[in-house]
């Protein structure tokens, strides 16, 4: 049943829009009026459309920016594609459809889908990332980074994913396995292409720790957001220190280990060190005797990921190098082992091991018994250091030597800790250390769908000489044949006549760089094209970027957390010092919005005999089978859920994440189809808070587009039902009364609250009540009409603009100024008077505020409660505190 119009007035309205350009933002700014920036992370237009995830943070953008107009802002709110990456290019190897095409396929469908939800985006200003006029500004900067050397090439060990053919970034991996796709991937101490090391292009994100760090604090971003990016980035406080190697006779040889560690406090109990398998001194200390066991050991480490080596739980695993070192502490010759949970990529790849102290340590010395000396201590050395390590705080014990004069016996850790630095520095042996987790950013893949890299190499010295910025765009080179090889070649390697060419400063033979660079690169600046999407003298005019930048708010998926937003962070910052962007971060305040999981499925429980058993007790039957219950034969009882024709047997209920292959995705087409934009648009901000994770359900999409309807009938009326006003028959002309004033006011106040702080659910509940006050109305004069039509056009644009014009209005609403609320009709009229009797509270009256004393006396006399402690008594005094107190003294 359709209970509204919307499939004509929606279609209608989106017409308007587009043939108005409403929601175009002039290419001059304005500068008279405040900007507001409101941007979704741009979708990447996958093979399969929208799903109703994405609608979620569109129309919360959507809202805002409505709002935003309406209160007088200039308003940004742009959408693009970032459709550069793999998936187009795995359908291309697996179809033999261009990329190209599939890519522009793709976009033509998410954005007519798009459409039809009508968003109020400035179309005029949309971008792909894959068109040459755009990607010659990412190759732009690639060359400014490698002007500053930012960009470098170098040999580096690389996650390497067979399926995918290509190296992956360090966050592109995600529990051993590609972050796209779930490949898995494999660590390789390099790639070899043609028996030749395979150089990797990096950028240098570690120039910029400090600063990602530090800028985080001025953002407002969810705080697991900034916890993550710090996590990321890694920041610890320590000392670098060194041991020197002795021989077999015990003498000190030519050659010293620094270790990176956190607790220079703990010095005294290292027992031993440990160095990765990686480690470049390894060769150089292992004794000949060891060198066998060794090699096999590395061998056999090589094979594992970073993460399975590190993970706690892991069993560890070394092996005695054959040698010894001085600890410079105390003078003792400990041992050195190789360890795959010591990473070649971290600190100094070496480690002094505290096993009375840290976790792993304490593990790894018990395996190979290697001596625990405890050395801070939370309780006078009364505990314990041989059951499990002590990783807190205490006070320092068995930390002095005679042989080099160190004491800190005594001294709280941390104190010990500073003063073993100072030692450290004064003696030569050591110095204070910051470390970061943060790696360099690999950036070149052996894909075909990417920015190509603007850079050649002469064919007589192999120099790498980068393109001059006059001929950008380097364009992609149509291919036919995009598979990977296999090797690490990249595909471009088959472009053979686009490979070759001049260099032109010595006009000899050149070959063209044949890597491309990573879906990030297009996604690290787009925001700031957007500014200024046609100018082609420049990635963005400088003027622009100071009015709009940064970005405002910025909505997407919490998935981007550390990826997108540190990458587009560490660009960002890049171009600030290159005087492009006049702001230190790009994005003001991060929203990310929650997870849609598919709608609760709900299972029954059969024992072997096939009969039906409640899902609390399968526990205690082996044997039983599951199948899946439809939602009509389900009823809640209490917290759990049961058969309706049998409710003593309980159902387990779960949501599970929408995909494919459960069948459960939910297609915004449909849903459109079924009950209208208005009401998908609706439905996801009522749905819960917008930050939460929320089951879809589709008899609550039913609930919204029934309120909708109800709204529909309120003002345009409807021949049989309950429409009371009739916009335009009806004589909405009237005065509003103080009561419906001060409905709408109250209305007003919470919807533009609560759009601001971005609870929209909450909002919407405002709508609803007000709805359900004005049914009660006989009548509902044509200012309070207006009003309610422009609070709801943020959420429902196409019934808003459709009721608007009904109500004689011959343009859009979208730039008619929000309704502003008046505090005075906020103002409750009537307050709660307490009310003694002989000095002792006996109950409470609802008067109004001025109510004068005889008013009040009359009404304490009338309620119920107090009535028992005054009727028949003589009353000798009263005490009336207008707005306050009623207090009544009786004759005794
Ligand atoms: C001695 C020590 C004693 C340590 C103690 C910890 C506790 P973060 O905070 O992560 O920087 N470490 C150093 N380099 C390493 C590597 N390449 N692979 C694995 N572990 C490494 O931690 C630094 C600590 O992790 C260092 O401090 C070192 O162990 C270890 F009671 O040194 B510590």
């Amino acid at each position: 049943r359709r209970a509204y119009p919307f499939h004509e007035i929606e279609p209608k309205w989106q017409r308007y829009w587009e043939a108005n350009k409403t929601f175009r933002t002039p290419d001059e700014i304005d500068v008279s009026k405040p900007k507001f920036y409101v941007l979704d992370m741009f979708p990447y237009p996958s093979g399969a459309g929208l799903h109703v995830g994405h609608p979620l943070g569109y129309t919360a953008t959507d809202i805002l920016a409505r709002l935003k107009r309406m209160q007088g802002f200039n308003v940004l709110h742009p959408m693009g594609w970032d459709a550069f990456g793999l998936p187009a290019e795995q359908y291309a190897i697996e179809t033999g459809t261009h990329p190209k095409i599939t890519t522009m396929k793709n976009i033509d469908r998410f954005r007519a889908q798009l459409k039809l939800l009508g968003f109020s985006y400035d179309w005029d200003r949309e971008i792909s990332t894959t068109e040459p006029e755009y990607y010659k500004w990412t190759q732009w900067i690639f060359l400014q980074l490698l002007k500053r050397g930012l960009a470098f090439q170098a040999e580096v060990p690389v996650n390497w994913c067979p399926a995918l053919g290509t190296v992956l970034a360090n966050e592109e991996v995600i529990d051993g396995v590609s972050e796209r796709g779930g490949h898995p991937v494999i660590r390789k101490i390099s790639l070899f292409v043609a028996e030749q090391p395979m150089r990797q292009w990096m950028l240098k994100i570690t120039a910029y720790a400090d600063r990602l760090l530090e800028d985080l604090d001025d953002l407002d971003w969810p705080e697991s957001v900034k916890e993550m990016q710090r996590n990321w980035i890694g920041r610890s406080e320590g000392a670098e220190l060194q041991f020197n190697v002795l021989d077999v006779d015990g003498l000190e040889r030519d050659i010293k280990i620094t270790v990176y560690t956190t607790r220079p406090d703990t010095i005294f109990g290292a027992t031993y060190l440990v160095l990765a398998p990686e480690h470049v001194l390894l060769s150089n200390v292992v004794p000949d005797a060891q060198i066998k066991d060794v090699e096999k050991y590395k061998e056999i480490a090589s094979r594992k990921s970073e993460l399975e080596r590190t993970e706690l739980q892991k069993e560890k695993t070394g092996v005695f190098s054959g040698c010894y070192a001085r600890n410079p502490a105390n003078g003792k010759a400990i041992p050195i082992w190789v360890a795959d949970y010591v990473l070649g990529s971290y600190g100094t790849g070496a480690i002094m091991a505290v096993p009375a102290h840290d976790t792993r340590d304490h593990e790894f010395a018990l395996k190979y018994n290697i001596p625990v000396c405890g050395v801070v201590t939370p309780d006078n050395g009364n505990f314990s250091c041989f059951e499990k390590a002590y990783t807190g705080e205490g006070i320092m014990i068995n930390s002095s030597s005679l042989t080099t004069g160190l004491d800190i016996n005594g001294l709280p850790n941390k104190e010990a800790g500073s003063r073993v630095i100072e030692w450290l520095e004064e003696t030569g042996n050591g110095m204070k250390k910051v470390n970061f987790k943060l790696r360099d950013w690999l950036f070149a893949r052996q894909r075909y769908w990417g920015e190509p890299i603007p850079v050649i190499y002469s064919d007589s010295t192999g120099e790498c000489i980068p393109i001059s910025e006059a001929e950008l765009p380097l364009t992609l080179p149509e291919l036919d044949d995009f598979t990977p090889t296999g090797t690490g070649d990249p595909p471009l390697t088959k472009a053979l006549s686009w490979v070759k060419t001049i260099d032109p400063t010595s006009g000899g033979p050149a070959r063209r760089e044949t890597n491309t660079m990573p879906q990030w690169a297009g996604s690290c600046w787009y925001y700031l094209r957007f500014m200024d999407p046609r100018n082609s003298k420049a990635l963005v005019d400088k003027e622009k970027e100071k009015y709009w930048g940064p970005v405002d708010v910025y909505v997407g998926g919490a998935e981007h957390a550390v990826l997108h937003l540190l990458y587009a962070r560490f660009w960002h910052k890049v171009l600030h010092d290159i005087g492009i962007v006049s702001t230190k971060e790009p994005f003001q305040c991060v929203i990310n919005q929650g997870i849609i999981l598919g709608e609760v499925q709900y299972t029954a429980f059969r024992d072997s005999d096939g009969n039906l058993v409640s899902a609390d007790s399968v526990d205690e039957i082996c044997n039983f089978t599951q199948e899946s219950v439809p939602e009509d034969k389900v009823i809640k009882s209490g917290d759990f859920f049961v058969l309706k024709d049998d409710i003593g047997i309980r159902l387990n209920s779960r949501a599970h994440k929408m995909s494919k292959s459960r069948g459960n995705v939910v297609n915004p087409d449909d849903v459109v189809l079924l009950y209208g934009a208005d009401s998908l648009r609706l439905y996801e901000m009522f749905m819960g808070p917008f930050r939460d994770t929320k089951t879809w359900s589709t008899s609550g999409i039913d609930g919204v587009h029934r309120f909708l309807a109800r709204v529909w009938r309120l003002i345009v009326g409807s021949p049989s039902v309950d429409g009371k006003f009739k916009a335009g028959t009806n004589d909405l002309n009237g005065e509003p009364s103080m009561e419906q004033l001060r409905c709408l006011h109250r209305c007003i106040n919470k919807v533009t609250e609560e759009i601001e702080g971005t609870r929209f659910n909450t909002g919407i509940s405002a709508m609803m009540e007000f709805t359900n006050a004005a049914y009660k109305c006989d009548k509902l004069p044509k200012s309070i009409v207006e009003d309610f039509v422009l609070l709801l056009s943020p959420y429902a644009p196409h019934m808003a603009e459709e009721l608007w014009s009904r109500l004689g209005h011959s343009n859009s609403l979208a730039y008619e100024p929000f309704p502003k609320v008046n505090p005075a009709y906020l103002k409750e009229s009537t307050i709660t008077l307490p009310v003694q009797v002989n000095g002792k509270t006996r109950g409470t009256i609802q008067v109004e505020k001025a109510c004068t004393e005889q008013d009040a006396l009359a009404l304490a006399s009338l309620d119920s409660k107090l009535s028992k402690y005054l009727v028949g008594k003589n009353i000798k005094k009263r005490i009336y505190v207008p707005g306050k107190i009623l207090n009544i003294i009786l004759d005794a």
